[in-house]
């Protein structure tokens, strides 16, 4: 059995795994990467062909999505929701929300207004996104106006982790202003998680 590999950039969608790894405490060798790897990591495609972060590789196994590498990393955890538990299905709805629904508008944005050259940017396209975003961002505030304290299961799950990086890119695209209230206050607990932030560290060094 070997140690997995995580294939990640600051702050990019593999986020979502550094966290998770941070979270139980799994021993993985980090690899960094320039963003974009297409442009500034061609060895990278013999990894995954893709160029996409994050890649996972284990035992010959090579997982590319954010959320089923985040599943790897917290089964038979606490972070884990369980086919007996009654949030279940919720759960495995947040998992798949988080990259296919909310990250998506955030991505086409980050394109339009810094990895383009600046004569391909496209303003109306980034704040077409924006309100793209907000419209579905919706269902976070929705989940959690009941004042409850995590999406699903009572606890701290893997879906604050999918969800809450969707909201953190939000931030970091200054796009945050069209999150609830409740979200917003959920977004500064998934922050204040010491893992989230020993996951930022390590992205550093
Ligand atoms: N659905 C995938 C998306 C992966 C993805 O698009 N990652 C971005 C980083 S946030 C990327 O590598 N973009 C670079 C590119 O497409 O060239 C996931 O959730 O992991």
């Amino acid at each position: 059995m070997t140690q997995p590999i995580l294939y990640h950039c600051p702050d990019a969608r593999s986020l979502r795994c550094l966290w998770a790894v941070e979270e139980v405490g799994m021993d993985v060798t980090l690899h960094n990467l320039p963003f974009p790897p297409r442009a500034f990591a061609p060895e990278y495609r013999a990894v995954n062909p893709l160029m996409t972060v994050p890649a996972w590789v284990e035992n010959g196994l090579t997982l590319t999505e954010s959320g089923a590498i985040v599943e790897r990393i917290v089964q038979n955890t606490p972070l884990d929701v369980a086919p007996h538990e009654a949030d279940y299905w919720l759960y495995r709805n947040w998992m798949h929300r988080s990259d296919a629904t909310l990250t998506f508008p955030l991505a086409v944005m980050i394109r339009y207004t810094q990895v383009e050259v600046p004569e391909r940017r496209l303003p109306q396209a980034a704040a077409d996104y924006k309100a793209f975003f907000a419209g579905r961002a919706k269902s976070i505030e929705a989940a959690l106006a009941d004042g409850r304290e995590w999406l699903v299961a009572g606890r701290f799950t893997a879906a604050d982790i999918a969800i809450g990086y969707a909201a953190f890119l939000a931030e970091t695209l200054n796009a945050h202003d069209v999150l609830g209230d409740a979200t917003l206050a959920w977004l500064e607990r998934c922050k204040a998680r010491p893992a989230f932030a020993r996951a930022r560290l390590r992205q550093k060094a």
